[in-house]
């Protein structure tokens, strides 16, 4: 096995007594005592230590002598140095070095996970736990970690290093055993491999609970999505512009019977716009390179670099991808989801329309600056395209009609404003596109029956985000990544004290990290940034920096909130500042579509087009929960971008709340997208974000395990070799615990249930198979018997 780590079985194994373990003190905050190991630091003689370097990596030193506060120590290089003590981070022993769970270091500081970390990882072993979270590190290249043989070693358990596959088969069985859903929630800075993640998770779940052939349609999912909805930007040749969450349901048997796919926030602004070095969507340059020859003549396409959309980045082709044979891939995979071939053609036609779109051109026609789209290759083919007169193209994009009391006016358009309107007409098309094959895509996969307690839902959704300058696409990501943290945080450390609480066993609180404080800064009503940008949306005459002012003037007083010069504000996020640039917010959460455009739509001959004026429509027309739209001259009301997202986020969680959560969390080694480089300074920061190592302590110090006594009793009762029939099922659990010698330490009763350190029900669990293997094979011979 690639996996030589160290294996669980140095767990509970009696450690040199110059390591004490260190436990959790409840006197000082998590941030504080976190890292700074209180551990008596008795016998530094002995051991090796973490000295930081001046570039911040953390290097492995031997301490020669020890006086009071200084120590004697020799470097890596053979240079010897008198450093102060503070300055001296314990390492732990050579026996630990690689182990397959953080839980199992002796000493848990940064220096310590770090480098077990890369430890790891420079031997392919990119999977850690870190207590019962999975730790993921982006291999950058292959690792021969996947396939048929892994999948059916993890199975039946043969391996039991961390793996997807092994926190994936754990989802599998405790939803087949408790009947109650699943969901595994991967987490990550973009480039730190969340979207793979997720594709190996369900190659396992469809490897499992394949045979109905939906498992392949899920599978095909993949590329049909990631064409349409990732392109490459500056941290990832395949970033995901949009949020995922596939539930897949099983059947009484663990067959999959169906599965349902939502989709988050896709990046509209990516369709007429991207930044240098940046690509859009990858199906556009698979289209103009793989489109057969009467395809092309249909659509009129050209090469990438003729349309103003694709060519405004310089950037047309990724490394190591080949655009037409992608091309090939999707459209099979198109066709195993049910796309019909003349849908697949009407597809392809809109996307050449929103093209061409970008192709048109106006010319001014008046001294009052008003233009007019003019009449080139680019007007008349997108006309063709979305089955539209020209004339009503041109005075689509040109003007706009309005209503002024009771009278209708028509008003001419500036250069600004006819592009803005050409470029909400493409962006429109391309989202209302994406929905509508998320649509069809679930028609496909449609689970049929009603909902069981027996689904997995994967979610792989954009990481925080942080970049030199963050606009409204961050400030959404970022408000989504503190829901999802609130969850994690909830699961992971609140749920957890609360238990132990609750059920009156002995436990000495830890103290985490919480974020509804910042929470509270987006969602409070009214003062809150979600509510101060719907309300400053609605005034016909908000401006960007009108809303940034009357942040400023709200929400001051709140510690996650700081005003900064002209139209920027700093929000405190768990995982660091943010500051954000206000430009474009108010636009981008109108997003609105003029009803002119949407009246070209639904003129259309097509059979898309009029679907998507549809459905603009019947979106217009719903009550009106968060802003009314009425500048602009637009008269359609619609739900606001940020209030339809936190809608969906409230939904989402909402779903993955009934949900037993198993989380992983990728990280990225470096910035280069490279194998072998591992970035200690990336990695801590990435590692400082996502509450890993918090997990990692509560974990070494609670009771993971827990069973209520009722279960317990029922589960290894029938172990116990004197008769308990008539005892209470907490009697029957405490002869339970006696009977099979657990070391007090290793448990605690509570009211209601039994808790248990890690590793500890595994033994009880290992003896009930066997006798139950046991009673089986007598059973199966007696019945060979009789027949
Ligand atoms: V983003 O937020 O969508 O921009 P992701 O999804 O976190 O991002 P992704 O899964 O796309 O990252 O991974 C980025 C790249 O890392 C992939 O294209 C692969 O080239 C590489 N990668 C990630 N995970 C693995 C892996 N397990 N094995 C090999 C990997 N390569
Ligand atoms: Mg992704």
């Amino acid at each position: 096995s690639p996996y030589g780590g160290k294996s669980s079985s140095l767990e509970g194994r009696p450690l040199d007594a110059d390591v004490p373990l260190p436990l959790p003190s409840n006197s000082t905050s998590s941030r504080e005592y976190k890292w700074s190991d209180t551990t008596p630091y008795a016998s530094k003689k002995k051991l090796q230590s973490w000295f930081q370097l001046s570039n911040g990596n953390w290097e492995l030193v031997k301490i020669i002598t020890t006086s009071g506060t200084e120590s004697v120590i020799t470097l890596s290089d053979g240079k010897v140095s008198k450093v102060k003590d503070e300055t001296l981070v314990p390492a732990n022993p050579d026996i630990l070095d690689g182990v397959d769970d953080l839980m199992q270091l002796s000493y848990l500081n940064e220096p310590s996970v770090l480098y077990n970390l890369q430890y790891r990882y420079n031997q392919n072993m990119i999977y850690t736990k870190a207590g019962p979270v999975l730790v993921a590190i982006n291999p950058f290249k292959k690792v021969p970690l996947y396939g048929n043989d892994y999948i059916e070693a993890y199975k039946c358990k043969a391996i039991e290093s961390p793996h997807v596959y092994a926190i994936t088969d754990t989802a599998m069985r405790e939803m087949m055993r408790d009947e109650v859903n699943q969901s595994i929630i991967i987490s990550g800075e973009s480039g730190a491999g969340k979207t793979e993640t997720a594709k190996i998770a369900m190659q396992y779940l469809a490897t499992l609970g394949g045979g109905s052939g939906i498992e392949y349609e899920i599978l095909k999912t993949n590329p049909i999505l990631e064409a349409f909805g990732n392109g490459k930007t500056l941290r990832n040749d395949n970033s995901s512009r949009f949020g995922k969450l596939i539930e897949i349901h099983f059947s009484e048997t663990g067959k999959i019977s169906g599965a349902n796919i939502q989709t988050f926030l896709l990046e509209k602004s990516r369709v007429v716009q991207c930044n240098e070095g940046e690509r859009s969507y990858h199906i556009f340059y698979q289209l103009c390179a793989g489109a057969p020859p009467s395809l092309r003549e249909k659509l009129n396409l050209q090469s990438v670099d003729d349309y103003k959309y694709l060519n405004q980045s310089n950037c047309y082709s990724i490394t190591g991808v080949n655009d037409a044979e992608e091309f090939r891939i999707v459209k099979e995979a198109l066709d195993v989801v049910h796309i019909s071939k003349e849908d697949q053609e009407n597809v392809f036609a809109m996307l050449a329309a929103v093209l061409w779109l970008g192709n048109i051109s106006f010319a001014v026609v008046d001294n009052e600056n008003h233009v007019q789209a003019v009449e080139d290759e680019g007007l008349l083919s997108t006309a063709k395209l979305i089955g539209c007169d020209i004339e009503d193209l041109k005075l689509t994009l040109s003007t706009r009609k309005m209503k002024v009391g009771n009278d209708n006016i028509v008003q001419k358009l500036t250069l600004t404003q006819a592009i803005d309107a050409r470029d909400a007409l493409a962006k429109s098309i391309y989202a209302c596109l994406f929905d509508w094959l998320v649509e069809q895509i679930n028609k496909s996969l449609a689970v049929g029956k009603r909902r069981t307690g027996r689904s997995i839902s994967i979610l792989d959704i954009y990481g925080f985000e942080s970049f030199n300058r963050n606009s409204f696409e961050q400030f959404c990501i970022n408000y989504a990544n503190e829901r999802l943290q609130q969850h994690f945080n909830r699961h992971l450390f609140k749920l957890e004290q609360e238990e132990y609480i609750q059920d009156g066993i002995d436990w000495a609180k830890v103290e985490f990290e919480d974020n509804q404080g910042c929470l509270n800064l987006f969602e409070k009503k009214p003062l809150g940034l979600l509510s101060l940008l719907d309300e400053e949306s609605t005034f016909p005459n908000g401006t960007d920096l009108t809303f940034a002012n009357k942040l400023k003037q709200h929400l001051n007083s709140n510690s996650c909130f700081k005003g900064e010069r002209d139209r920027a504000f700093t929000v405190s996020h768990y995982a660091g500042e943010v500051t954000y640039d206000t430009t474009g917010f108010l636009e981008k959460n109108r997003d609105l579509l003029h009803l002119d455009s949407i009246q070209l739509l639904s003129s259309s001959t097509c059979h898309l087009p009029q679907i998507f004026a549809s459905h603009m429509l019947t979106q217009s027309e719903k009550p009106v929960v968060g802003a009314l739209h009425k500048s602009g001259g637009a008269d359609s009301q619609k739900l606001s971008v940020a209030t339809k997202f936190k809608g969906q986020l409230f939904q989402l969680m909402q779903r993955l709340e009934i949900t037993t959560p198993h989380f992983i969390r990728c990280i990225k080694p470096n910035n280069l997208q490279s194998p072998g480089s591992y970035e200690q300074g990336l990695v801590l920061q990435q590692l400082r974000c996502c509450g890993v190592l918090e997990v990692v302590r509560i974990s070494k110090s609670g009771f993971p395990t827990r069973m209520s006594h009722q279960k317990f009793a029922r589960r290894y009762g029938f172990l116990l070799l004197e008769n308990v029939a008539s005892q209470n099922p907490l009697s029957v659990s405490v002869a339970i615990l006696h009977q099979f010698k657990i070391l007090p330490e290793m448990y605690q009763v509570g009211y209601t249930k039994l808790f248990f350190r890690t590793g500890q029900i595994g033994v009880l669990e290992d003896t009930r198979n066997r006798t139950l293997h046991g009673i089986l094979c007598v059973q199966s011979s007696f019945r060979g018997y009789r027949a």
